[in-house]
């Protein structure tokens, strides 16, 4: 399988994660992405390619171009402020607010936010948009007849919605190589989301559309984050009623009961008979990944990789969360080597 890959998801290194009323080293870290590109090295997956630049266009095709613009000037104008530490949101439109957008970075900051664990650094804008560039030559070479490409995206993008940060991300990379899909011929994709985390950008971005369709396995949002989106009743609206899935479970859920999940989904996938999938992976369901609370095992990835390859779709993975540093190559190759002998 080819993987697309750029050192320049280094640039996005923040010092700090807002976790727990303190600031600690964040969990989504340079070190995730550097240890999954060793591994497919290590066991010869295939060819790493580096990736193309798609420019602008295809970001704006999904996200709100003044959202675009907010990330891309975020660091230098919070930077101008003074302030000592990292750019994090602290106030938001919450209920019976103005939704009107403030011109202080301060207030932009909240107003662009869903979550304040995601702090803005020097480089995040880089390499926000090198990951979107990672999802989109993935996608190109599938649209040119690649059976299947890893597409390894850091920093990830599922929680992004059309004008919101958090959760770790910033630009929905897997909404974007499907709405690439659409514009390049495609008539269906599924969005097959296997993180631990419900991908609330992605569901709120295809929520009311018929031609992307979105499953997702989860954490329970009553129990996990994105806490306010995820529920089973959330099946999509207007034109798009039916085509969004979430399967939460429980906390201390292991492969048999998730498994169980996922063959449902898989049905709903093949009901539905999509010309594309796409695969937001994410490896966090591991048993001692430090933030989550499924229990999958290392063997579990291979397992369910080889099930995703029963669909016989054209494959795009594009990577999501996973942050025990030390299993997050074994067990996101195991998806992929799943995947090639299934
Ligand atoms: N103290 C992805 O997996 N909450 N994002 C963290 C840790 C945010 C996860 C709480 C988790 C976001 C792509
Ligand atoms: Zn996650």
């Amino acid at each position: 399988m080819l993987t697309i890959y750029t050192d320049n998801h280094v640039l996005r290194n923040a010092k700090t994660e807002l976790a727990g009323g303190q600031l600690i080293q964040t969990f989504e870290q340079p070190a995730r992405a550097t240890r999954i590109v060793e591994r497919i090295k290590k066991v010869s997956l295939g060819d790493v390619l580096e990736p193309n630049d798609f420019g602008l266009e295809p970001i704006f095709r999904v996200h709100d171009k003044k959202f675009v613009r907010f990330l891309e000037t975020a660091w230098e104008a919070w930077s101008e402020t003074g302030y000592k530490g990292e750019g994090i949101p602290m106030c938001w439109p919450a209920r019976r607010m103005s939704t009107k957008i403030p011109d202080h970075i301060n207030g932009k900051m909240g107003y662009y936010a869903m979550a304040s664990e995601t702090s803005f650094s020097p480089g995040t804008w880089e390499a926000a948009f090198a990951a979107v560039n990672v999802a989109l030559t993935g996608a190109e070479l599938v649209n040119a007849g690649e059976s299947a490409v890893f597409a390894l995206c850091r920093p990830p993008g599922h929680h992004a919605a059309r004008d919101m940060f958090g959760g770790y991300c910033f630009l929905n990379n897997a909404a974007i190589a499907a709405q690439y899909f659409i514009d390049h011929g495609k008539s269906r994709v599924a969005v097959l989301d296997v993180d631990f985390h419900h991908g609330n950008g992605t569901q709120d971005i295809f929520y009311d559309r018929n031609d992307v369709m979105y499953l997702s396995l989860h954490g329970d949002p009553r129990d996990a984050f994105p806490y306010f989106l995820g529920y089973a009743d959330e099946t999509g609206k207007g034109g798009g009623e039916g085509y969004n899935f979430n399967y939460p479970m429980k906390p201390g859920t292991a492969f048999d009961e998730w498994v169980e999940a996922l063959n449902d989904a898989l049905q709903n996938i093949r009901t539905f008979g999509p010309d594309i999938l796409i695969v937001s992976l994410g490896v966090d369901t591991f048993e001692t990944d430090p933030i989550s609370f499924f229990k999958l095992k290392s063997d579990d990835f291979l397992t369910y990789g080889a099930s995703i390859a029963r669909l016989k779709l054209p494959t795009l993975f594009v990577m999501e969360g996973g942050y025990d540093i030390n299993e997050i190559g074994r067990n996101t190759v195991n998806v992929l080597q799943g995947f090639e002998s299934g």
